[in-house]
């Protein structure tokens, strides 16, 4: 990036002309500042809060022509540091808040369009007063933005019969580098013209252009559910009862969610409100839901799926949501785990995939080296266990003094991360490189592939004004 010096005042007075307001004082900004793990703190050259399409491209245009970085933020909920500028005090903060319209729902043509800015919770709520399901459902979803969802093609909850915010998009607006609008909001199924640039801009974490809207596809309404918890004595217990779910539930199989007692534990223990639905305490807890657009009944096809032989052979006991009070209960439980894990101390954590046939000797495996390698921190190794998708999450024990814990975090990434790549996963699944994992995408990716991503970057963003330090 040329970066072509600038005063404090002449850039304050050049913003000012292009957004009035929309230019944060200092006195407004310093929560927008720190990354939501309290990893990374940034100084920014200016934080701006455009009101429209417009005033995106017109910052855009800006600072390309200063060649001054622009750094894109939604909700701020990120895991990975991408939506905090660095130190310089160079980079330009973009919110995109101010850009919160649902454009257009189109119940008929099951899409709706939406600014970036919305909340995931926003866009939600609109599908459904149309009596449709927009069912990207993360634990952020009340201050994670939609275009932070794309940023980062966030997953969530429902995966397993959804697909990830990938699946879910139909088209997208996006500012460029030079400020070009890039027009691609399109609602349409099918669209084979030419490259499938809607989707490259999907998980490019603000690194190649400013989404400024997106075209999502709606689902009907769901008009029946049912959710049990399950305790289960091991992992492959809960892989093989995927299988067994799967066959007997079909596509109603919507959530397949793992725990350990760890998580249970720490949720009951450090989030009010919380408290294990078994009467047994289990090494391993499933949360699983199915759900139907048609007025069936699942809680019988559920009895009926987990009370068959094959299934009684791997469960240790199970709990049937009765009513919707219960079912919020046994989500409040799974949805603690992040929250308790950070009141109760430092969590060091890895968002890997790998192949369902791997993902019980992956547990056992991280297992076995904490016990021997980190006897003052415990595994907390949870998440979307039908997706293959685990946070394999090491907090430290009650008591423990946190800076002397860190000491464990490269020799524990080093540890997951590698048994990862052995198994042919991914070390980072759903919550995207960021800034945090820039080295390790460059350790594991394989050569061509980062080539291609540079080449990419390149061409979209030939001054790399968008998210420096961020990905690549
Ligand atoms: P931010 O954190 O603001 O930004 C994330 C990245 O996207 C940054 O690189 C930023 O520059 C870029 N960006 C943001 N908006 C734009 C835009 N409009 N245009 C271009 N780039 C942009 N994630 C999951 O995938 N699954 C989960 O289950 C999940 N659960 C969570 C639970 C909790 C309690 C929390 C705190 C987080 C969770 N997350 C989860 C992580 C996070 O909520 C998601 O990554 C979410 O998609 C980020 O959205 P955001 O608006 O907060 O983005
Ligand atoms: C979840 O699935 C989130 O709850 C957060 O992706 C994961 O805190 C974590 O490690
Ligand atoms: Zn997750």
């Amino acid at each position: 990036m040329s970066a072509t010096p600038i005063s404090a005042a002449r850039v304050e007075t050049e913003l000012r002309a292009l957004l009035g307001k929309g230019v944060l004082d200092s006195g407004q900004t310093a929560p927008l500042l720190v990354d939501q793990r309290g990893l990374y703190r940034g100084r920014p050259l200016a934080v701006v809060q455009p009101a429209s399409v417009a005033e995106v491209a017109a910052v855009l245009r800006w600072a390309h022509g200063h060649g001054i970085g622009v750094v894109p933020q939604g909700g701020n909920t990120g895991y990975c540091g991408g939506a905090t500028p660095d130190e310089s005090g160079r980079q330009l903060l973009l919110l995109l808040r101010g850009l919160n319209r649902i454009r257009e729902v189109d119940a008929e043509n099951f899409s709706l369009t939406a600014e970036a800015g919305c909340t995931l919770a926003q866009v939600q709520q609109a599908a459904a007063a149309v009596g449709r399901l927009f069912p990207l459902s993360l634990g952020s979803e009340h201050s994670c933005q939609i275009g932070g969802n794309l940023a980062t093609n966030a997953g969530g909850l429902n995966v397993l019969r959804y697909g990830m915010t990938r699946d879910l998009t139909l088209g997208v607006e996006a500012v460029l580098a030079d400020g070009r609008i890039y027009e691609g909001l399109n609602t349409l199924r099918k669209d084979n013209t030419g490259y499938d640039l809607t989707s490259l801009l999907i998980g490019s974490e603000g690194t190649l252009a400013v989404i400024t809207a997106a075209a999502l596809k709606l689902w009907p309404a769901t008009a029946a559910s049912a959710t049990a918890m399950i305790g289960l004595r091991d992992v492959p217990s809960a892989i093989q009862l995927l299988a067994l779910l799967q066959a007997a539930a079909s596509s109603r199989l919507t959530s397949f969610e793992l725990m350990p007692r760890t998580a249970v534990d720490l949720a009951s223990r450090y989030v009010d409100g919380v408290r294990d639905p078994l009467t047994l305490a289990h090494p391993w807890y499933l949360l699983c839901e199915l759900r139907s657009s048609a007025a069936e009944s699942l809680d019988e096809m559920l009895i009926q799926a987990l009370g068959s032989d094959a299934a009684q052979a791997l469960i240790a006991e199970a709990a049937l949501a009765v009513g919707e009070r219960q079912r919020a209960d046994f989500w409040r439980l799974r949805e603690s785990v992040p929250a308790a894990q950070r009141r109760a101390g430092a969590s060091l954590k890895h968002d890997i995939s790998v192949p369902l046939t791997a993902v019980a000797g992956f547990i056992d495996a991280v297992d076995r080296w904490v016990a021997q390698e980190i006897p003052d921190g415990m595994l907390v190794c949870y998440g979307h266990a039908g997706d293959g998708n685990l946070h394999c999450n090491v907090s430290s024990r009650p008591g423990v003094d946190l800076q002397t814990f860190r000491r464990h975090e490269e020799p524990l990434k080093r540890f997951v991360h590698d048994t990862v790549a052995s198994l042919h996963g991914s070390i980072s699944a759903e919550h995207g490189i960021g800034r945090l994992k820039v080295d390790e995408l460059q350790r594991y990716a394989p050569p061509v592939e980062l080539a291609l991503m540079r080449r990419i970057k390149q061409a979209l963003d030939p001054s790399g004004i968008m998210n420096p330090g961020k990905v690549l």
